[in-house]
């Protein structure tokens, strides 16, 4: 990969403003659905012209630093030129082609960026995931998804081995390292001998461009997937509202790279907008690492989840007055009208919530300027259309509780996903009357805000974090220990709410020093599967409430849990 290091001087206050009525792709209304849409050639092809023209201010495209003081900027031109180099190693040295699905597992180093672009260029169908995916997790999603190829790093290199012999499909095994390893496509340097010249494909904007895997109440995570749309929607009016980013800024989303909202708020949005894309490779979250870096770069947006900003406010520090920051937006989980009191406080900019989810990339939030009401995450982002729904799908007035619903007949909007895939009876159950029912209970009131309240089913929102309870219990039941478990969500002041395990012990283990169990049942569920699951709250009980026909009474547990019982 070739860099350049070239300093930082704000955009010229005339191109402040230019961006915001579509970016770089044709000025789309909100309902306008385009034939066809790729994201590289409509958008991030148009910002390596404008920059070309001269027409763009030197700031960078992409500008990624870490704690040892390495710093990568790239301009847009930069961008166009690797990502097609990309695009031509993985149709030419991969066998890699359109429509085949690449399962994309690395921490925030540079080359995800360019894995995704590549991928937008060639219509190969990108599956993010996070490195906190363990053996299990990976073979399943390989499996599931008949992955043609994976991109990871030395740490999960050794995982997939171990699992390629059961992965028929998987053909191409991709590393981003600077050692090579056998049997793996060394990706820097293919990328360094690989021609910029490559003709991106004319997608169809309902052509499938990307899964991720979301958890559901039972089983093993859906595979949600979504076509062009989800790049296209940030270009329409309505989304550009929402931060109103413009070229001068430079924006940072800490979120995961196996999250939606770091392929949306880490990539499409500010790249639609011609804004300077901030990464900091982080491997660990440190909030003092954020404070830090607020301080030392011009960071004017943020995009994170609400425990990140608690985490922040938590910090013993003398100020958080940020020298540049504007504009705070914040997502994944619910926002509490205390964390908005106290991040007003402490550095005098409001958070402006948002929602949505794997299934829906951003759907509505408090846009830029809008009246903040706290407790409530904001207005439909059109061409959305939210309401809340009985569960036949019909609309019931205002501040009346019921489920939160989007509308998909007689068309759904730009940006909603196509299916489960693979799974016609998962992708109907959430169907409902004429909506998409998001599993979220919410009111709406009379001027159109929406009031979360909480799930509609067992998934537990840890931190942002999306788990299916059953996921935890069967790494639970893996461990001698575990005669039966159930898990659910409990109250936590940092992360609103945390995985908590009530567990019946084997009677082998019933009389074991229980603070040293917890530990090993803990560092157990980290091992089989992806650690952010893990119970960071356990109860060890005699038994768990069931009804008449055996069925764990998880919502009994839960309501003791938030004190309703
Ligand atoms: O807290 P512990 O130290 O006990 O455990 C942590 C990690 O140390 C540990 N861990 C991580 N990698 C490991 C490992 N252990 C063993 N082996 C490894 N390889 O596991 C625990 C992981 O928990 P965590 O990720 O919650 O950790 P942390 O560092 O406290 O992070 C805090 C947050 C707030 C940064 C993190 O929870 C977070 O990123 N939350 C936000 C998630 C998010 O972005 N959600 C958005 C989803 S998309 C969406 O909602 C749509 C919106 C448009």
């Amino acid at each position: 990969i070739h860099t350049s290091f070239h300093g930082f001087h704000p955009a010229p206050r005339q191109l402040r403003c230019q961006s915001l009525s579509g970016a770089g792709a044709p000025n789309w209304n909100d309902y306008d659905r385009p034939e066809e849409f790729n994201f590289a050639s409509h958008v991030l092809d148009y910002w390596a012209q404008i920059e070309k023209e001269g027409k763009r201010g030197p700031n960078p495209a992409f500008w990624w630093v870490n704690s040892q003081g390495d710093e990568l900027k790239w301009s847009f031109r930069e961008i166009t030129d690797l990502t097609r180099c990309v695009a031509n190693v993985f149709t030419q040295n991969c066998g890699l082609q359109e429509g085949d699905k690449l399962a994309l597992i690395l921490p925030r180093v540079p080359e995800w960026w360019l894995v995704i672009v590549g991928c937008i260029r060639t219509g190969i169908v990108f599956m993010p995931g996070t490195t906190q995916l363990k053996r299990k997790d990976i073979l399943y999603r390989l499996q599931a998804s008949k992955a043609k190829g994976i991109v990871t790093t030395d740490t999960l290199a050794p995982e997939v081995d171990s699992v390629a012999s059961e992965c028929p499909d998987l053909k191409a095994k991709i590393l981003v390292s600077d050692h090579s390893r056998e049997g793996w496509l060394d990706l820097k340097s293919l990328i360094k001998s690989a021609s910029p010249d490559h003709t991106c494909i004319k997608s169809k904007t309902m052509d499938p461009m990307t899964i991720f895997f979301t958890s559901g109440t039972t089983g093993q995570p859906k595979m949600a997937k979504h076509n062009h749309g989800l790049a296209l929607r940030s270009s329409l009016p309505s989304c550009r509202r929402l931060m109103q980013l413009k070229p001068s800024d430079v924006h940072w989303c800490p979120s995961d790279t196996g999250w939606i909202m770091a392929t949306v708020g880490s990539l499409v949005e500010p790249w639609t907008a011609g804004s300077t894309l901030f990464v900091h490779e982080l491997p660990q979250f440190d909030p003092k690492v954020l404070i830090q870096t607020f301080f030392k770069y011009p960071i004017t947006q943020i995009l994170a989840a609400p425990s990140v900003f608690r985490m922040i406010l938590q910090q013993n520090v003398s100020s958080l007055r940020f020298p540049t920051l504007e504009h705070c937006c914040t997502g994944g989980e619910a926002l509490l009208p205390e964390d908005l009191e106290q991040w007003k406080k402490q550095t005098g900019l409001v958070l402006h919530e948002i929602y949505g989810q794997s299934e829906t990339g951003i759907c509505c939030g408090v846009l830029r300027g809008m009246k903040v009401k706290p407790g409530s995450m904001g207005k439909a982002v059109a061409p959305f259309d939210m309401q809340i729904i009985d569960d036949k799908g019909n609309i019931l007035p205002p501040n009346t509780e019921g489920n939160l619903g989007i509308r998909i007949k007689p068309t759904k909007p730009i940006g909603v996903f196509m299916c489960y895939e693979g799974n016609p009876e998962k992708t109907a159950e959430v169907e409902c009357g004429d909506f998409y029912n998001t599993g979220d209970r919410a009111t709406i009131d009379s001027e159109g805000y929406i009031w979360f309240l909480g799930r509609n089913d067992d998934i537990i929102n840890a931190s942002g974090y999306r788990i299916g309870p059953v996921e935890v219990e069967s790494a639970l039941a893996e461990h001698p220990a575990v005669a039966e478990s159930a898990v659910v969500g409990s109250p936590h002041p940092t992360r609103g709410e945390v995985v908590k395990a009530f567990i019946v012990l084997t009677p082998e283990f019933m009389f074991h020093d229980r603070d040293q169990l917890i530990k090993e049942l803990q560092e157990h569920v980290k091992s089989v599967t992806a650690p952010y699951k893990y119970p960071r709250k356990v109860e060890f009980v005699p038994e768990l409430p069931k009804t008449v026909t055996g069925k764990i009474k998880r919502k009994e547990l839960w309501n003791k849990e938030h004190g309703l019982m």
